[in-house]
């Protein structure tokens, strides 16, 4: 299995609007296959297309995350919208696209997601906790917001600071 590459910061491709999906096919659903594959693999308990280079609307989530297959849950959400929000939750976030680097971030606690999967069906969920962290965790990266950009200008700072070194490192 060839596994997609994950997009790391400061690519630019992570800051761009990704696009509404019109018509669902075969080269999408080999996409979130392949998501599904990536997201286990790193391991996270989300993934957003522009992540692995594809700039449309589409992001996987699995909360229950299990080392074992069998216990597997992914969850393939299209044109994701959350619609209502309610009260405020702060989380220890990471992404998979921001190596080396974790920070408490400052969300929504309870949100309506609505969407659809990859047969057109519609999704509609409550979210609260982790699961409702992450589902706006991944929007976010369909909009181009990394979740270093909802942190404070010096914690920011620090953190470039910091991967510019790792990447000079990296290149010699
Ligand atoms: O979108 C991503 O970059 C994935 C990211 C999602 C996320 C994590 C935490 C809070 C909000 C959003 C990750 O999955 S980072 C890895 C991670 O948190 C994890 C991995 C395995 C088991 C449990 C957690
Ligand atoms: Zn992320």
């Amino acid at each position: 299995m060839a596994l997609r590459e994950v997009l790391q910061f400061p690519d630019p491709r992570l800051k761009e609007v990704s696009k509404p999906i019109t018509r669902v096919d075969d080269e999408i659903r080999e996409l979130a296959r392949d998501m599904i594959d990536v997201m286990y693999d790193e391991p996270g308990i989300g993934l957003a297309a522009p992540q692995v280079g594809a700039p449309i609307r589409l992001f996987v989530i699995d909360t229950e995350w299990s080392d074992e297959e069998v216990g597997r849950n992914p969850m393939v959400v299209i044109n994701p919208e959350i619609s209502e929000r309610e009260g405020r939750i702060t989380w220890e976030e990471g992404c998979l696209s921001v190596p080396d680097y974790t920070a408490t971030v400052e969300r929504d606690a309870r949100i309506r997601l609505r969407g659809t999967d990859l047969d057109g069906n519609p999704i509609e969920e409550i979210a609260e906790g982790l699961r409702a962290v992450c589902i706006q965790h991944e929007v976010d990266h369909l909009d181009g917001i990394l979740f270093i950009d909802r942190i404070s200008r010096l914690k920011r700072s620090l953190y470039v600071k910091k991967r510019k070194k790792q990447l000079a490192e990296e290149q010699g």
